[in-house]
């Protein structure tokens, strides 16, 4: 059999270094949240087929009141509390605590994302979104959902590493969520002197985001390689794995996750909450949604019961 590109890249024996980091700052969103965003910043905009990755803290009465999306997937992963969902469709539920929704957007969806705690008391709902990109052959495919709660995202434990396996595989381990475009989304817990050696798609773009405690990335002699809490770190293409070690003298565990996408590598016109190929579909998009057209359609006479509860619009 000839060498293919595909076996000679299962060869590479190159770890993935940190390129880029940068501190995530709190900044205000929506109607009174507070999200980091490390992706989709003016300096780091697009990182292909990465739009956004915001950590979010909203207490209620603030969220995400009524807006749309269309051309990508939100990715909302809940670390803390939880946020209510609701869309024009009538589609509706609860993101709990350690659980996903794993949002198609396609052609249209005009929803509403909020704490639900205004009824049990939590303050603090806390998690990440992620906004990943489609390819012009899915930007306009109907709207869907992948949903699990905490209870059914894989996970495993080895040697001090914890692993829940949001997107992708390890070890084996399989997450249900099937990937229009693929991406690998893993959530790491890395107990006092424990490290990994994650294998990575060759070409693809991968980035980590850290969560909770100190850890060192990539190569321990260069620089950047040390991260804590809110920082973003990118790793640059040719290794074929990351090497993460929670290096802490505090004796407290590393959490970040590790996330990898194939670059779609096609041009990307975004408006808001609109991502597009062009600036004519940009412009489309703006004239469907204004009247209430090409996936639109159900928004015309529809107000979240959260928006209504608060007054809002
Ligand atoms: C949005 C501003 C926004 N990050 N993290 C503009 F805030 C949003 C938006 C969110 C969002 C929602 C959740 Cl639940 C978590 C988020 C931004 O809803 F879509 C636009 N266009
Ligand atoms: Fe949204």
């Amino acid at each position: 059999m000839p060498i293919s590109e595909k076996s000679s890249s299962a060869i590479n024996n190159n770890k993935r270094l940190v390129v880029k980091k940068l501190f995530a700052r709190q900044q205000h969103e929506g109607f009174g949240a507070v999200v980091r965003r490390s992706i989709g910043r003016f300096e780091f905009r697009y990182f292909d087929p990465f739009l956004v990755l915001d950590e979010f803290s909203v207490s209620a009465p603030a969220g995400f009141p009524d807006h749309p999306h269309r051309g990508f997937e939100t990715v909302t992963y809940m670390l803390e509390g939880e946020i209510l969902h609701e869309d024009c469709e009538g589609h509706k539920g609860v993101i709990r605590e350690g659980g996903l929704q794993w949002m198609t957007a396609g052609k249209g969806i005009v929803h509403s994302e909020m704490p639900s705690s205004n009824s049990n008391g939590i303050t603090h709902n806390k998690g990440l979104q992620l906004w990943i990109n489609l390819s012009s052959k899915h930007k306009l495919v109907e709207p869907s959902y992948q949903e699990i709660e905490s209870k059914d995202i894989a996970e495993t434990e080895k040697d001090g590493v914890k692993v829940r396996v949001i997107a992708g595989e390890w070890n084996g381990v399989k997450s249900k969520i099937c990937t229009r475009t693929p991406t690998m989304y893993l959530d790491f817990t890395l107990s006092p002197g424990s490290r990994i050696s994650q294998p990575i798609p060759l070409h693809w773009n991968a980035f980590v985001y850290v969560l909770q405690g100190q850890g060192h990335f990539g190569d321990s002699k260069l620089q950047h390689s040390a991260a804590a809490a809110h920082h973003l770190l990118v790793l640059g293409l040719g290794g074929d794995r990351l090497e993460a070690w929670n290096g802490s003298d505090s004796g407290l565990p590393l959490r970040f996750i590790l996330v990898a996408g194939e670059p779609i590598g096609e041009p990307m016109v975004q408006f808001g909450p609109f991502v597009m190929n062009t600036q004519e579909e940009i412009d489309e998009t703006i004239d469907d949604f204004e009247n209430f057209r090409n996936g639109f359609e159900k928004a015309r006479h529809w107000k979240s019961q959260a928006a209504s509860a608060l007054g809002l619009f």
